[in-house]
C-alpha cells in the first residue's frame, strides 16, 4: 500500500476509534529518548482538536534533564503501583517496537494492557505489531516524523505548541539532521514545522549546545578505555564511573556521539553498566546492527540498535557479541588489540 492510502485508511479508523473514546493513556518505551517525549506530547497537544476524550500522557519519570523544559512534560504521569489504573478505553502507543518495553506503568498494573484496545505509530523495523492497528513506517527517521506527516490526515492543524515536540524528536533521533536515514521528505517535514512556530533555538539550546561538564569529564574517561577489534570499536561504562562523576545515565551517550565520529570502525558498541545487567547500544554506518540485535533479543534500527542484558556484565556481553558483530564488517578479520 503507497503512503497516501495508508495514512487515508488509518485516519478513518482512528477518527472513529477517537470520537468514541472517554479516556486515552498515551505510552512510549522505557526510558523515554527526544522522540518519544516528543510524539508523545506532540499528540497530547494535538488530541484535542480531534476527541473529547480525557487524555493521560504517561512517561517514565524522572524525565532526562535535557528534554524536561519540553512544554506538557510537566502533565506526565508515571503510574505507580499505588495509584489506581485509570481504565482507559484506548491506548496509543507511540515509537515503541514492543510491549514489553512500554515506560512509566508500574509491573503491577500490566495484565491491564493486554485487556485494552491499543493502536500504534512506529518507525521501527522490529515492532511486534502488539496495537489492533499499528502505524509502521521503518523507513521514517522518527516517529515524530510520521506524526507530523499523519496529523493533517486526521485534521489536525499543526500549532506551534503540537510543533516543537515533534521537531525535537525528529532532529534528536536524526542528530540534527545528520543520520542517514535523513531524506528531502524529513527536511521539508522539519521545514513545515518551522513555519508551524516550532522553537528551534531552545531545542539547539537545551539539547546540542548545552553539556554538563560531569557529562563530557565521564565521556572522556570512557573513550581512554576504548577498545579495537577489527572494525569494532567498543567501550563499557561502569556504574561506580557514572555514580563517582556525579553523571548520569543518559549523559553517557554523549562518548557515543562521540565515537560515531571516528573514520575507519564499521560498528561501535557502547555497554552501559546497569544495577541489573547491561544495556548495549549498536551504530553503524554500514552494516545492519538490528540483525545483531534481533538474534540476542534485542531490536532497533539498521543503523542504530540496542539489546538489554539482565545477566551480563560488560566484559560477557563484549565477549558474547564481538564475533557477530566483525562478522557484519566488510573486514572480518578481527585482530583483538586495546588502545588507550
Ligand atoms: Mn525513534
Amino acid at each position: 500500500m503507497d503512503r497516501i492510502s495508508m495514512f487515508t485508511t488509518t485516519a478513518i479508523t482512528w477518527k472513529e476509534r477517537l470520537s468514541n473514546a472517554n479516556t486515552i493513556l498515551l505510552v512510549t518505551h522505557v526510558n523515554p529518548d527526544g522522540d518519544a517525549i516528543g510524539s508523545l506530547i506532540g499528540l497530547m497537544m494535538a488530541l484535542p482538536q480531534v476527541t473529547e476524550a480525557k487524555i493521560i500522557p504517561v512517561l517514565q519519570h524522572p524525565i532526562p534533564t535535557y528534554l524536561d523544559w519540553v512544554p506538557g512534560t510537566e502533565h506526565s504521569i508515571a503510574l505507580s503501583a499505588d495509584q489506581s489504573w485509570p481504565n482507559p478505553d484506548l491506548i496509543i502507543a507511540v515509537d515503541c517496537a514492543s510491549a514489553d518495553r512500554l515506560g512509566g506503568i508500574a509491573p503491577h498494573h500490566i495484565h491491564h494492557i493486554a485487556h485494552t484496545t491499543i493502536i500504534q505509530i512506529d518507525h521501527h523495523a522490529t515492532n511486534t505489531l502488539f496495537g489492533v492497528q499499528n502505524l509502521i513506517v521503518p523507513d521514517s527517521c522518527a516517529t515524530c516524523e510520521i506524526i507530523t506527516e499523519f496529523l493533517p490526515y486526521l485534521g489536525v492543524t499543526i500549532t506551534a505548541g503540537i510543533a516543537t515536540p515533534l521537531l525535537l524528536g525528529i532532529m534528536t533521533d536524526t542528530q540534527s539532521f545528520q543520520i542517514y536515514d535523513t531524506t528531502a521528505k524529513t527536511l521539508s517535514l522539519g521545514a513545515s514545522l518551522f513555519t508551524a512556530g516550532a522553537d528551534h533555538a531552545k531545542i539547539v539550546a537545551k539539547v546540542f549546545r548545552s553539556t554538563r561538564l560531569e557529562a563530557l569529564t565521564l565521556a572522556s574517561r570512557v573513550i581512554n578505555e576504548m577498545h579495537t577489534h577489527g572494525k569494532v570499536v567498543w567501550c563499557g561504562v561502569p556504574l561506580s564511573w557514572v555514580n563517582e562523576l556525579h553523571a548520569t545515565d543518559d549523559e553517557s551517550d554523549e562518548a557515543l556521539h562521540m565515537l560515531q565520529r571516528i573514520e575507519g570502525p564499521e560498528v561501535i558498541m557502547l555497554i552501559k553498566q546497569r544495577a541489573q545487567g547491561v544495556k548495549i547500544s549498536l551504530r553503524s554506518r554500514t552494516a545492519n546492527v538490528a540483525e545483531v540485535a534481533k538474534k540476542h533479543g534485542g531490536g532497533g534500527h539498521i543503523h542504530a540498535a540496542g539489546i538489554n542484558f539482565t545477566d551480563h556484565t560488560i566484559d560477557s556481553a563484549a565477549a558474547l557479541l564481538l564475533p557477530d558483530l566483525t562478522a557484519l564488517c566488510t573486514d572480518s578479520s578481527a585482530s583483538t588489540n586495546h588502545s588507550a
